[in-house]
């Protein structure tokens, strides 16, 4: 009975993105939200519609003889590379405990961290902030975030090709949401992202290329000839969607089914200061051949665990390969070896985030695959300019910039929060007897700031590295629900 039309195309498919909108808003007439839901339906795109669109500028790039770049999309769902592009936006919805709740919903999802709030969480994320227990505990968040003043009930996210495109369709929305002279919304914020100009489109801020590493999901990625990749994880749908096989949560009601829970965090990075670490850090190196890497960008690969270009350490651990990195077939095919981090730390962000054949022999019989259910769907956007000459020059950020953290997961507490927790944050993690890993050096969070990694120094592997900061920052989010579409004109809209 599955259909891709029932689900929302961000969570599956990814919107189609060279911007995006996140507009957060609070309901303040459930009654006229309800019935001007049923007009907003329509203008959401659901997962076949988002692959349709993908292939459309597949197409087109194609027709107009530009670089074709795979689907003319990256994994996060992100418009890459030049070319003039076929109008598209896209939009989905979703909501917050408190958003349900003001819709007078009372079913319980099941999920303890969707209930409280991302707010109840963040001191257990190590986000920084005062307060003792997770109830009174302030984080040092954007206000918007805080909630203190206005309630997050929900979000609207609009992607396209352009900001014409988008702000046209949300228009369009805010207009569906004020029809006959009602609104039934205000505004709480407004943020907007954008994939990286030129050359580093698909790259995040600190230079790494970002959506190469997804996992496939059974029953739809695999009936897709192209899928799974190789290297790439193939997981039970319920991994991603609610009350589908691999969703072992029992009691949700039968709503739920076919949505996904939606984690947004706002995540300033420091990149001129991260820059500096790594010139400062970096040991000299005495190779010295054409296209030799320099000792910042070393170790900067050591602490992500690719090169700028995406080329995993794992595979070309001394230079760095765009040839490689630039290969589909060849980019994410590699396994780490659970003895030894001499050619990707243990530490590294994508070997923390999924430590492939790290934990096998670990596996039982209960849990044969103890990374699988950790996976999640990445459908985050880099936000903010540029680094400024300015900026390069003093060494220290002053425009906001970073990454609008966003993944799809049924359940929150072994989807991003885990990650975040008990991989990240956890310096013994991976586990192994004399391994002494220390914290992923790109997003792990300590409340005293004091962290430290190993493997850094590939000649001194169990040298600790100490972190001078956290280079990526916490300034807010929100847990959400992204219903399918027979629950949005259903009991939502009911
Ligand atoms: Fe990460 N970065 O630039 O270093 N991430 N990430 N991430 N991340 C990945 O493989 C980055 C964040 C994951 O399957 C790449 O597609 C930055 C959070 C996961 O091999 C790069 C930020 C969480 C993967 C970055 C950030 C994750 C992954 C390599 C914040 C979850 C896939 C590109 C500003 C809690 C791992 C790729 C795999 C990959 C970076 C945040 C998780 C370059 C800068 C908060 C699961």
């Amino acid at each position: 009975d599955f259909k891709l039309s029932n689900v929302q195309g961000d969570i599956l498919v990814g919107l189609s993105k060279k911007t995006e909108v996140f507009f957060f808003f609070r309901i303040t007439d459930a009654t006229a939200f309800k019935s001007q839901l049923k007009t907003l339906v329509p203008l959401i795109t659901t997962a076949d519609k988002a692959t349709g669109e993908k292939a459309a500028i597949r197409a087109f790039k194609a027709s107009r003889a530009h670089g074709v770049n795979g689907d003319g999309t990256n994994e996060l769902g992100e418009i890459t590379g030049d070319g003039d592009l076929l109008p598209i936006a896209g939009v989905n919805i979703a909501f917050s405990q408190k958003g349900l709740t003001a819709l007078g919903i009372t079913d319980d999802l099941q999920d303890p961290l969707f209930r409280a709030g991302q707010r109840k969480d963040a001191r257990s994320l190590a986000d920084k902030g005062t307060g003792e227990t997770d109830e009174d505990f302030k984080p040092d968040w954007d206000e918007a975030f805080l909630q203190d003043s206005q309630e997050i009930h929900g979000v609207i996210l609009v992607a396209g090709d352009s900001f014409g495109s988008v702000n046209g369709k949300l228009d369009e929305v805010k207009a569906t949401l004020s029809a006959n002279e009602t609104s039934s919304i205000a505004e709480v914020a407004t943020l907007a992202g954008d994939v990286r100009p030129g050359e580093f489109s698909g790259h995040e801020h600190f230079g790494y290329m970002d959506g190469i590493s997804q996992p496939a999901l059974k029953g739809v990625d695999d009936v897709d000839p192209k899928k799974p990749k190789p290297g790439q994880s193939l997981i039970d749908l319920g991994i991603a969607l609610l009350g589908r096989s691999g969703d072992p949560v029992e009691g949700r009601p039968a709503w739920a089914k076919d949505g996904s829970f939606l984690a947004f965090r706002k995540l300033p990075q420091l990149v001129p200061e991260f820059d500096r670490f790594l010139e400062e850090k970096s040991k000299p190196i005495a190779d010295d051949f054409d296209d030799a890497p320099t000792p910042a960008d070393i170790l900067g690969a050591r602490m992500v665990g690719r090169w700028k270009s995406g080329a995993p350490l794992r595979i070309t651990p001394l230079v760095d390969d765009p040839v490689l990195a630039a290969d589909d077939q060849r980019n994410n095919k590699f396994k780490f070896n659970p003895q030894s981090q001499e050619m990707c730390p243990f530490a590294a962000h994508i070997r923390k985030m999924n430590p492939r054949k790290d934990l096998d022999q670990f596996a039982t019989e209960q849990t044969p695959d103890l990374v699988g259910p950790h996976l999640i769907l990445r459908r985050g956007i880099p936000f903010g300019p540029e680094v400024t000459s300015e900026e390069k020059l003093t060494k220290s950020t002053k425009y906001e910039r970073g990454l609008y953290f966003v993944s799809y997961q049924s359940r929150l507490d072994q989807g991003f929060s885990f990650l975040q927790k008990q991989w990240a944050n956890n310096t013994s993690f991976p586990p192994g007897e004399n391994k002494k890993p220390g914290f992923d050096p790109i997003i792990g969070q300590a409340p005293d700031e004091v962290r430290s990694m190993t493997g850094a120094n590939d000649d001194k592997l169990d040298e600790d590295l100490p972190l001078d900061r956290q280079w990526v920052q916490s300034k807010g989010g929100e847990y959400f629900f992204s219903p399918s579409i027979e629950a949005l004109n259903g009991v939502l809209a009911g």
